[in-house]
């Protein structure tokens, strides 16, 4: 397949002239920086756990750059391999060019390759040479079409193996990992195998994800975030202005973000609409699936007090995943299917036979909990996992869920004579349209200096780090850069039936301010039109609109002050 890219846009035309701004630090290249090492770490949680599976990383300093000279770097020639891994977010292509000018700047004999079609290339020691010429025109463009992605998992001594191996063949110094949570694990992995064989490779990571739930104290905002939710509330906010135009629908818009509600969150303080759903309040309150249905009930019969028959209701894709009951179902179930797995790939048994299998397994009270859902979602819920243990929640169809039962309540009421209002609703899922869009000015800059820093991360013989931009509310030329030791954000979590070192997900703080923000407003968005336009992204113009970056970032960076 060639990659010419004959016919392009005006506006990727623009963008491709687009110059990401690097930080200070690293503007004169990866020879003009110095590591300075902090102290050793520890990881968030199960300490002796984690140090019983990194017994070779574990504990490593947070390193920061500071300007200096490391005229060591200059010499040395190194092959460098990058993957992408996981779901798309904006800005992966500006990693590889970050990396790509990084590496050239340093020596021009150094050479970037990239692993095809996520880990899975690495396994296959499938790749390609990353060439100038067709990398320039990538640059500032969404997807990751390049060189493509993939969920393969790397964690069997087998697998471990097998990557050590490729890395050997293609002659590979250090390698890229480019993902989200599940992703760094693995490079958390590799790095640690490959320090245990005395191989000396650097394997550092790349914090991506739409999802917004790889962050942490030192880790500010997974790329893809910013864009994707300018995108989502770009939508969500021509959706206010169409119901309040025509004033008679009801829009259920699930938005995705698997097991965490930042984008939901961050739509919400772009577009204020009516209701917004927060997964981790509703685990919290531990509201079951009748209560979420009655406290929407409650604000469109306020509403339709009003003569409002109309509004917005964003439901996170995760939700499903937050009512307690279902989540005691879920994590059931990932275990009968991870014990089972063996029978179920063997192919031998039907959709319907594997499903009976499953149900004759679960408890009384589960099964009658499964019993009482949509077959459709019963279905969905009992289908394969992904290769981390994830649930596929973005075919779950929670907001088509919710409007059946609102509507089942509502006609009740009515009965009552106790709802006298109109409900038309139309469901919406905003999800993958938000995943390849031209990278914000924030998340090109952003990219392309998470790629740039991970060179020297390299160059200074780093392995097992995650590559770290930070200070992000400034402009990019303020930005801090350095290594977070991956090991530091890893916790044990049940996974396909077992315990397993991961790296903690960062779902919503509901003692944090961007929640308790949020809470201040959403009374006055559930009653009265308070509807924000957000607009398409601006790529150009006043700083004020095109260099902004998400409403989250500015309500945590506030606390931290
Ligand atoms: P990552 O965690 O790999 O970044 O992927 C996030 C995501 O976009 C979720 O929001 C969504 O639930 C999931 O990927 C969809 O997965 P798939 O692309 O495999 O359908």
């Amino acid at each position: 397949m060639s990659h010419k890219i004959s016919c392009i846009s005006e506006l990727q035309r623009e963008r491709l002239r687009f110059k990401p701004e690097l930080p200070e630090v690293l503007k004169k290249g990866v020879a003009f920086v110095k590591a300075v090492k902090r102290k050793p770490t520890q990881s968030v949680a199960d300490q002796v756990k984690i140090r019983e599976h990194f017994k070779n990383t574990y504990g490593l300093p947070i390193v920061k750059f500071k300007k200096g000279i490391n005229p060591a770097t200059k010499k040395k020639i190194i092959n460098v391999a990058v993957v992408l891994s996981g779901g798309q977010a904006p800005g992966g292509h500006n990693v590889i060019a970050g990396l790509f000018d990084g590496l050239k700047q340093a020596n021009r004999k150094n050479r970037l390759i990239g692993y095809l079609g996520g880990p899975s290339g690495i396994l296959k020691k499938s790749f390609k040479k990353i060439d100038e010429k067709i990398l320039a025109q990538y640059r500032n463009t969404g997807g990751f079409d390049y060189i493509q992605s993939g969920r393969t998992k790397i964690e069997s001594v087998e697998q471990f193996c097998l990557t050590k191996d490729s890395l050997d063949i293609c002659n590979v110094d250090a390698l890229v990992i480019i993902g989200g949570d599940d992703s760094n694990t693995n490079t958390a992995m590799i790095a640690e195998y490959l320090k245990q064989e005395n191989a000396n490779k650097c394997i550092i990571g790349v914090p991506k994800t739409i999802d917004g739930d790889l962050k942490n104290k030192y880790i500010e905002t997974s790329f893809g975030f910013d864009t994707a939710t300018k995108i989502y509330a770009e939508l969500v906010g021509n959706i206010c202005r169409d119901t309040i135009s025509a004033q008679k629908y009801w829009h259920f818009v699930r938005l995705m973000g698997r097991s965490a509600s930042h984008i939901t969150l961050e739509v919400g303080f772009k577009t204020q609409p009516n209701i917004v759903l927060i997964g981790e309040e509703i685990l919290d309150k531990k509201m079951t699936l009748s209560k979420v249905v009655d406290s929407i009930v409650e604000v469109i019969i306020k509403r339709s007090h009003d003569g409002k028959n109309f509004g917005v209701c964003l439901v996170p894709e995760g939700l499903i995943e937050f009512i307690p009951d279902m989540k005691e179902l879920i994590a059931a179930l990932n275990n009968i299917l991870a014990d089972n797995a063996n029978k179920f790939t063997a192919g031998f048994l039907s959709t319907e036979e594997k499903n009976n299998f499953v149900c004759s397994k679960l408890s009384n009270k589960l099964l009658d909990l499964m019993h009482s859902l949509p077959v459709g979602i019963a279905y969905q819920l009992m289908s394969d996992r992904d290769p981390h243990g994830n649930v596929a929640v973005s075919m779950i169809e929670t907001e088509k869920i919710l409007i059946e039962m609102i509507q089942k309540k509502l006609i009740e009421l009515k009965k009552k004579d106790k709802y006298k209002g109109k409900f038309s609703s139309v469901a919406h899922f905003f999800g993958y349209e938000g995943r390849c869009g031209f990278p914000s000015n924030f998340d090109a800059s952003y990219t392309y200096a998470l790629g740039y820093n991970a060179v020297a991360l390299i160059l200074n013989g780093f392995t097992g780090y995650m590559s770290f931009v930070g200070n992000l509310l400034k402009a990019p030329k303020q930005w801090k850069c350095g290594g977070i030791p991956i090991t530091m954000m890893m916790n044990v979590e049940r996974r396909n039936g077992k315990d397993k070192p991961v790296i903690q997900k960062a779902l919503i703080d509901l003692h944090g301010k961007p929640f308790k923000e949020f809470v201040k407003m959403r009374d006055k968005w559930a009653i009265s039109e308070s509807y924000v336009f957000p607009g398409p992204i601006q790529y150009f113009g006043p700083a004020n609109v095109s260099g902004i970056t998400t409403k989250t970032l500015r309500y945590e960076q506030f606390r931290r002050k």
